[in-house]
């Protein structure tokens, strides 16, 4: 194609409109997709979401190819195969011979640096263009932050309303005179609820063929295989996105903050793998809730809240990564230093809560938000698990995991190692929280009520030595004075007694590192 454009697609932008393929002549470029093994090993990522990117890679190149696109496809088994992006690039170049790059915005701080090197590398101009996809440019989520003293999600997702024109009426008045309804969406599952589960999607030869692969390739990640059900082209994503309209929606926002046994998905979407993967537009998924509430098929409480979630919460986050790395992941605001424990991987525990998210995590690579905020989260919070590694395995685990989305979400959200730059205050609770909102605590080994019998539920006393190593930090906070307080009036005898069955549980389940 000597002359042509080399376009690259890496495998978190398969959208038929990414700009990388913008002005595209069939006659002249080329797309290059690049299966690595870099890719797949810069932390032991889930088989299933290794499986998944490369399915809805091969399924995105032959969908081209059928337009008449010519696309050169790397395959993982290619023997030829660098097994990374430049190495890739740079072989790519000596074939096809371009007058020039063409490459979206990567997701990840650590791809733009690889990215950097391949115009000297390869000797040929590289063009990296802006990803369109967001709903929120860099740019305007630096002006928006700009002199703010602290960035706060509810603030930007009100900007984001009204530059979306979502849930406005003709005078820019929010829907049902409220911006946010969250505190109607924290409702624990009454028994005899079952959300209808999400729509099957069986692998097909093209499925098949890359699940075979990865089982041989990736024996020892953690994760199993068997069920793989995530959709893999634009279609099925579409598919599973009008199926949680029709049938979880309408509860999605009454029971969007419950956990219950048995029942990994709730009425929770399942679309922030197609989102983040590319086969799903997000603003076409707020207009496909927005358009239910006018037809009367969801409540505002459930619509406001699906919307929150894309247009606050997603763009905020990669906003802020943006914006604040690559010194945002070095941070450690609460000087955590200890290790990730084994059942993190799935070794037994007596914690139900925590079986049950880490088990879930294994054989589907999903947890719901709830679930990775408040028991995985909550957890590596309380303990003091040293940043490095409760990131590396959020962003191993779960299939939709990119760092731009699970940094934030991990490192300012859960653990607060930002210091309060993403959330104004810690997630930090003790078993009472994850008792009123699930059924979890039934089915323990441990009692929810206790702190320091034998039996204490681990997550009531590391929540009080929490607070009390944090005290001096927290007291002037107003959403955690109440807790210091709350230490502070306890019995002395008492405190000590759970700060030793804290430090004596770490020392055993999280060594120092
Ligand atoms: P639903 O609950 O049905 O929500 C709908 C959509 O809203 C999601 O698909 C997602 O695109 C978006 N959304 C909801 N909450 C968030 C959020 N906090 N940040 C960004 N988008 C959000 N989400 C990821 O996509 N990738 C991650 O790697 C990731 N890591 C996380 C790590 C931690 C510690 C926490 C607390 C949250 C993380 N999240 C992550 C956010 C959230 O948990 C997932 O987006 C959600 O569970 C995906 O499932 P769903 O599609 O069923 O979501
Ligand atoms: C996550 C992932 C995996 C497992 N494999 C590939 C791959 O083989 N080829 C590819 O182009 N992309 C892969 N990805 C997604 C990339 O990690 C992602 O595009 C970058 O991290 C930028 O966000
Ligand atoms: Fe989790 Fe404690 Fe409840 Fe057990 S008792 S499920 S450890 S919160």
């Amino acid at each position: 194609m000597t002359g042509g454009v080399l376009r690259v697609v890496l495998g978190d932008q398969l959208s038929p409109g990414i700009a990388a393929l913008d002005g595209l002549d069939p006659a002249q470029d080329t797309v290059l997709l690049m299966e690595v093994l870099e890719e797949c090993t810069t932390v032991p990522h889930h088989p299933q979401k290794i499986a998944l990117i490369l399915s809805a890679m091969r399924h995105f190149s032959r969908a081209l190819a059928a337009r008449g696109v010519r696309v050169d496809h790397i395959r993982l088994d290619d023997p030829a195969n660098t097994g990374s992006f430049s190495g890739e690039v740079l072989r790519a170049a000596r074939r096809h011979r371009p007058a020039a790059i063409v490459v979206t915005e990567p997701g990840e701080w650590r791809v733009a640096q690889d990215i950097a090197g391949w115009e000297a590398a390869t000797g040929v101009p590289v063009e990296m263009r802006e990803d369109t996809r967001f709903l929120c440019t860099h740019t305007r989520f630096a002006g928006w932050a700009a002199g703010r003293r602290s960035l706060r999600m509810e603030f930007f997702y009100r900007e984001m309303r009204r530059d979306h024109g979502l849930l406005l009426d003709a005078d820019g008045v929010p829907a049902g005179g409220e911006w946010n309804f969250d505190a109607d969406n924290r409702k624990p599952l009454p028994k005899g609820v079952a959300p209808p589960g999400p729509p099957a999607f069986p692998p097909d030869a093209i499925t098949q063929e890359v699940l075979d692969l990865v089982a041989a390739r990736f024996p020892d990640h953690f994760g199993t295989l068997a069920g793989f059900n995530w959709p893999v082209t634009g279609q099925d994503a579409r598919t599973a996105l009008q199926c949680f309209i029709r049938d979880r929606l309408p509860l999605f926002g009454d029971y969007q903050d419950a956990m219950a046994r048995g029942q990994p998905t709730l009425f929770h979407a399942l679309i922030s793998t197609s989102l983040n993967c590319g086969l799903l537009d997000p603003l076409e998924a707020c207009r496909a809730a927005e358009t239910a509430f006018h037809a009367g098929q969801a409540p505002l409480n459930a619509v406001e809240g699906f919307i929150r979630q894309i247009l606050g919460w997603r763009e905020y986050v990669r906003g802020i990564y943006w914006l604040k790395m690559p010194a945002y992941r070095d941070t450690n605001a609460l000087g955590a230093v200890r290790s990730l424990p084994d059942f993190y991987w799935g070794a037994p525990t007596g914690m139900a809560c925590m079986t049950a998210a880490v088990g879930q995590t294994r054989d589907l690579a999903y947890a719901h938000h709830i679930q990775r905020l408040m028991v995985t989260g909550n957890f590596a919070l309380l303990a003091g698990i040293a940043p490095g590694a409760i990131n590396d395995w959020y962003l191993a685990v779960y299939a939709d995991a990119y760092e731009w989305v699970e940094l934030p979400n991990t490192h300012g959200m859960a653990i607060h190692a930002d210091g309060g730059m993403m959330a104004s205050k810690p997630y930090a609770a003790s078993g009472a929280y994850i008792n009123r909102m699930s059924d979890y605590c039934g089915a323990c080994a441990h009692d929810v009520k206790d702190a320091v019998g034998e039996r204490a539920c681990p997550f009531n006393f590391l929540y009080w030595d929490f607070i009390a190593r944090h005290a001096e930090r927290f007291e002037n906070n107003p959403r955690m004075a109440m807790p210091v307080r709350g230490l502070r009036n306890m019995l002395p005898e008492k405190v000590k007694a759970m700060r030793d069955r804290a430090r004596a549980f770490l020392d055993a389940v999280a060594p120092l590192v």
